[in-house]
């Protein structure tokens, strides 16, 4: 009988929920060991059930960028509680919200909230495919844009932690017209474009990809996707559920400076609440059920608690230098555990934008997921579970990126490295 009320809990929750967990990547399978069941959560930390408390770099997967329980972000939410959970009809805050992330994003027109990333970028697949007629979709291999039937191949975030490259339940009839193509590669790209340009609807990709870690696309490749897509009449969809208003107030179209005709959003726009948009120019948004033909809906679209919780985050995040001292943080994390690294003689390669980090236990940035796939699995695993026992939490898989919060403070970065040193050290 397990005594550590983690495994308790662990033992209790695979008895009725698959695996133990309701999203598979929690379930520690890759790094081996007991899930931390979090208590409760404030600024930086999070408390597991056995009250031990850690410096969280996940943030729920990106969200809480302004750290856990902010007191701006709770009094709205209490205050939005007390009028109503749920309405299944418009709601003022919806525009409120609509407008207020148009104003950052001016690749945007008009948005439509969701309630989830995955189901933002299956509508806006959906819509890409009914506004140009046509059937292809370009991903890349490592993108991950969530689990709908269609995107679900060699996806790179816990499909490919547990090495499967395509989900059972899937008929290969379903993702038929999706083709996956290599990130960065540029002649792989072209010859996609040569081959199938006038059946493609739409690119889809992360142009900061969160779901092998953290791999850029070099400002080459995301400029020819655009020059790529315009000239074949095909939609450029920027899947930005990770970094959107993470890596910065314009995202990652405002980094590279590239706009898509479609923008998929989710994660810090809900502020750590369910929600999730898509959005693009009028003429292609307005193809959507109620005005155009292609259908999508959702009774808990646009909630009044998750626009709360949403707006009062942006309105934090929209502030001046926000993001610079956010990016200052990030970057101190990165440079400190690098050179950590080199005293240590540990390959090792890190990068970050914004509040959104990731690190290679590799000698060099890798630029697509084959070169990701190179880590040592066993080495990141003893840093995992080094990191944890010191009390700071990173993804339990070497396939996720990392957040930085503005709640996280020097000394919490400072104690980052230095436990990461020791780690170093003893390898
Ligand atoms: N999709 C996330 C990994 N990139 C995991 C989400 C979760 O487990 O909450």
């Amino acid at each position: 009988m397990p005594d550590n009320p983690n495994d308790i809990l662990f033992e209790r929750a695979r008895a009725v929920i698959p695996g133990g967990v309701n999203s598979p990547v929690r379930a520690f399978r890759a790094v081996g060991g007991t899930p931390r069941f979090v208590q409760r959560a404030q600024g930086a930390y999070f408390w597991d059930a056995a009250g031990q408390r850690y410096i969280d770099y996940i943030g729920s997967w990106g969200p809480m960028i302004l750290g856990h329980g902010h007191p701006a972000v709770v009094e709205a939410v209490q205050r939005a509680v007390i009028d109503g959970f749920s309405f299944g009809a418009p709601t003022e805050r919806e525009i409120e919200l609509a407008e207020a992330i148009l104003a950052l994003l001016p690749s945007m027109e008009m948005i439509r909230l969701v309630s989830s990333g995955t189901e933002a970028a299956m509508s806006a697949l959906r819509l890409a495919r009914g506004a140009t007629g046509r059937k292809y979709i370009i991903k890349f291999e490592g993108c991950y844009h969530g689990h709908a039937d269609a995107l679900l191949v060699k996806a790179g975030s816990g499909l490919a932690t547990f090495g499967n490259p395509t989900s059972a339940g899937v008929p290969p009839e379903v993702v038929q017209h999706t083709l996956v193509l290599e990130y960065n590669n540029l002649a792989q790209l072209e010859e996609a474009f040569t081959l199938h340009g006038q059946e493609i609807a739409g690119l889809m990709i992360e142009a900061i990809a969160g779901n092998m870690n953290f791999v850029r696309a070099s400002a080459a490749f995301a400029k020819r996707c655009r020059e790529l897509c315009t000239q074949h009449g095909a939609l450029l969809i920027f899947d930005e559920v990770m970094t959107g208003f993470r890596v910065g107030l314009h995202g990652a179209q405002g980094v590279l400076d590239v706009r898509p005709d479609l923008t998929v959003l989710g994660k810090v726009i809900g502020g750590g609440m369910p929600l999730a948009a898509f959005g693009g120019p009028r003429a292609i948004m307005e193809q959507l059920a109620p005005l155009g033909p292609v259908y999508q809906a959702g009774t808990l679209s646009g909630n009044p608690v998750a626009t709360a919780c949403g707006l009062a985050t942006l309105k934090e995040i929209a502030k001046p230098g926000f993001y610079e001292s956010l990016a200052a943080k990030t970057r101190s994390l990165v440079d400190g555990l690098k050179s950590a690294a080199a005293a240590e003689g540990q390959p090792f390669s890190a990068d970050s934008e914004g509040g959104m980090f990731g690190f290679f236990l590799l000698n060099e940035l890798p630029q697509n997921y084959a070169t990701v796939m190179t880590t040592d699995g066993a080495s990141f695993n003893r840093l995992f579970h080094g990191l944890l026992d010191r009390g700071v939490y990173i993804a339990p898989a070497l396939y996720e990126a990392g957040f930085v919060s503005a709640a996280h403070c020097d000394d919490d970065i400072a104690a980052t490295i230095e436990a990461a040193r020791q780690i170093f050290r003893k390898s």
